[in-house]
């Protein structure tokens, strides 16, 4: 995953703690297991001698775990709850979130996802969000547990029925970020996928008025159609 929002960087970085933090403890293990094996190996052919360490080590190593495991449990306690703080608006980005997130509604259904905009658009698939502004996305889902999973711009989270979470994100450049469904809803869950285009916000602007334009165009050719009774 490349982090392109600040929530990103604060995974990418407990990624890092904690593949440095296993690799210490395999390294770690196994310097002393070969120190142990060669300081007290036997004559080729005699019996090895046996050797009881003292209630004094054991308990040493165990509390040198101990604060290390706590350490590194207490490190992501901290690193999670900064990745799900609601970023600020940025200078260049969408003037109307100034003051709150632009918040847009994702829709999990079997086997798409729905985005709902303020205006009243909806896009399918693909969502389109502007730079450099913070985004709050409601997760709702008509039918099972989908989980929404953009990793570049934020964790995972589940869009459960019944129930809104939120997925808040800021992108810091234009592009598109793909995601893929993060949890099995079904027979075509691997198709259900969406991808975040990230543009300007005065091309956000555009895309949803278009998009609206479009859809009340579409309704009204439907309307004309049953009004000349060409559909039953
Ligand atoms: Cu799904």
């Amino acid at each position: 995953m490349t982090p392109h929002s600040p929530g990103t960087d604060q995974i990418d970085t407990l990624l890092s703690i904690g593949f440095f933090a296993a690799a210490l403890v395999v390294v770690a293990i196994n310097v002393a297991l070969i120190y142990a094996v060669r300081k007290y190996r036997g004559e080729r052919g005699a019996a090895p001698r046996q050797i009881r360490g003292g209630r004094g080590i054991q308990v040493r190593v165990g509390a040198v775990l101990t604060v290390f495991a706590a350490a590194i449990f207490i490190v992501s306690i901290v690193f999670t709850g900064k990745a799900r703080e609601t970023p600020a608006n940025g200078d260049s980005g969408l003037a109307a979130a100034k003051s709150s997130p632009l918040t847009i509604k994702a829709t999990g259904q079997q086997w798409l996802w729905r985005y709902d905009y303020p205006n009243g658009a909806f896009s399918y698939y693909k969502l389109v969000v502007p730079a450099d502004t913070a985004i709050k996305l409601e997760l709702l889902s008509t039918d099972v547990v989908h989980t929404w999973n953009v990793p570049d711009l934020s964790g995972k989270r589940d869009a459960v029925p019944g129930k809104t979470n939120k997925v808040v994100f800021r992108a810091d450049e234009e592009g598109t970020f793909e995601g893929a469904s993060a949890s099995l809803s079904g027979q075509a869950y691997a198709s259900m996928r969406t991808a975040v285009e990230v543009v300007s916000p005065q091309a956000y602007e555009d895309f949803i008025k278009q998009q609206k334009a479009d859809i009340e165009s579409a309704q009204g050719r439907v309307v004309d159609l049953i009004e000349n009774g060409e559909v039953p």
